[in-house]
């Protein structure tokens, strides 16, 4: 029986990362549990996804895969009411925009790491595909992230597009997947979002 919540995945990731800076800002106290072989097969290690994926968030309930569906469940789970601004309150092609590009970033980042690290060669059509949807989309992003701020509700505390934007972005400059220098607008936003010592209580590292 589990009381105190698991989020299961590593330090170093970036959608483990977003899950947890919701713990933080919605003071849920959580354990971690690192999944220790990212070639594992086994979906026990990664809190029984079978999609092989993490984060996991295990409750007494069961287990929640996903950031998306964690960040919820915590914001359920904690007595804090913040003002949070979800997907599915993004209601002009901005918004909801600059939310599916992040996410397609932070899953094309995902694949380009795993391919670099598992030796997919660089001339490989699919790798250069996916460089090119991801520069393409680093660019727009860094366009148009100045603008978000300004839509955004004001009255927010935080939102899923700016934690997941903060991941993205940090992640993308720990793993050098992309220069981050050439994109000024997104580093400033960053470094903006830094300051919350949610931000700085989950600084990428890899784990031991
Ligand atoms: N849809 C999942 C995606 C999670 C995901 O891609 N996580 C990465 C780490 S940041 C992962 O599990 N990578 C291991 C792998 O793909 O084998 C979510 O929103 O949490």
């Amino acid at each position: 029986m589990v009381t105190k919540p698991v989020i299961v995945g590593r330090s170093s990731s970036h959608f483990t990362r977003v899950a947890r800076i919701f713990a933080a800002e919605l003071n849920v106290d959580c354990d971690f549990r690192v999944v220790q072989n990212l070639m594992a097969s086994d979906p026990s290690d990664y809190g029984g996804n079978p999609a092989l994926k993490m984060p996991t968030l295990l409750t007494s309930q069961g287990a929640w895969f996903g950031a998306l569906p964690i960040c919820r469940e915590l914001a359920r789970q904690s007595s804090l009411r913040p003002r949070i601004v979800w997907p599915e309150d993004l209601d002009t092609p901005l918004l909801s925009n600059a939310q599916e590009l992040t996410l397609q970033a932070m899953a094309t980042g995902v694949a380009l790491t795993l391919g670099k690290v598992s030796g997919v060669p660089e001339e490989n059509a699919h790798r250069i595909k996916m460089q090119q949807s991801l520069l393409g989309t680093m660019a727009w992003l860094d366009m148009h992230v100045a603008e978000l701020s300004r839509a955004l509700p004001v009255d927010r505390d935080f939102s899923f597009l700016e934690v997941t934007l903060f991941c993205a972005v940090t992640h993308f400059e720990f793993r050098a997947v992309v220069a981050i220098s050439s994109y000024p607008a997104l580093k400033a936003f960053a470094e903006s979002f830094s300051v919350r010592p949610s931000a700085s209580a989950t600084n990428y590292r890899f784990d031991p």
